[in-house]
């Protein structure tokens, strides 16, 4: 799309994301924005990304569309000592760390997490090895518990650590702040209607649906917000993209 017609659509009122269109309106009016925003080469792809196309919402499906199986996938059961306790206590004495670039560190228990205000969403998943499965997933969307948590304009991305080794060394993934943000980005404790099981990532698993399977890390147990993705892992930002060269961008 040319940047005339990008220009279009936001002066015109006609992107089809509400969402995004109330927002970006706004800022759209404002002088010195639209100056960066339409200044041609000025212009810069990852600003576009985030205002024109990254907020969109993945398709969102019925209860009778839900897939009567779920397969699981990767790790199904961390079964180290510390989580085969957790799983023993029922996740009582589980809690989430969010911490990193944050004003306020954070430990959630399962409690403080279904107090926040929750989303529901009935979505596909897709693996990146060919197979796909619709299912309902509901929990906080991350963006309040980052908003909770005081996290700093100098996050530029969150990481999450998995109860899962491989090869000795959890699984992790990564988001930028776009993704940490859009609203269909949920912590999910439930789904299908009970707690999520041992198998697709209890207690709770990241839900980022504009992303493929990989990215939805399982058995979270520490968020992190940072500045930079070097030194965790061996940098690539992700399990898969560390050991099998996976993209890290992996949007669909
Ligand atoms: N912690 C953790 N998260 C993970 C994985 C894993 O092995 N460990 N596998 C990933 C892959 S490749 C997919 S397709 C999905 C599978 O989720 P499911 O088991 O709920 O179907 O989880 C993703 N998240
Ligand atoms: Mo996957």
């Amino acid at each position: 799309m040319t940047l005339l017609t990008r220009r279009t659509l936001v002066t015109g009122g006609a992107l089809g994301a509400g969402l995004l269109l109330s927002g970006c309106d706004k800022l759209a009016q404002q002088p010195g924005f639209r100056r960066i925003l339409f200044s041609g080469e000025k212009i810069n792809m990852g600003l576009q990304r985030a205002l024109m196309d990254r907020n969109a919402l993945a398709p969102e499906f019925t209860p009778d569309q839900m897939s009567p199986v779920f397969r699981t996938n990767g790790n199904s059961n961390p079964n180290t000592a510390d989580y085969n306790r957790h799983v023993a206590e029922n996740f009582a004495n589980w809690r989430l760390e969010v911490g990193g670039l944050v004003d306020r560190p954070l430990r959630l228990s399962l409690t403080d997490i279904g107090a926040f205000p929750q989303r529901a969403q009935i979505t596909r998943h897709d693996c990146v090895e060919g197979w796909s499965a619709i299912g309902k997933w509901q929990g906080p969307m991350l963006g309040n518990v980052l908003k909770a948590a005081g996290v700093r304009n100098s996050a530029r991305y969150i990481v999450f650590t998995c109860a899962d080794l491989w090869s000795g060394a959890p699984y992790y993934e990564s988001i930028d702040m776009v993704d940490a943000f859009h609203p269909q980005t949920i912590l999910a404790w439930a789904m299908n209607d009970k707690r999520v099981s041992v198998g697709h990532g209890a207690p709770i698993r990241l839900r980022v649906e504009r992303h493929l399977g990989y990215k939805n890390a399982k058995y979270v147990m520490r968020i992190d917000a940072v500045s930079s993705l070097a030194g965790i892992g061996l940098g690539k930002g992700g399990y898969w993209e560390d050991h099998v060269n996976y993209d890290w961008y992996a949007g669909i």
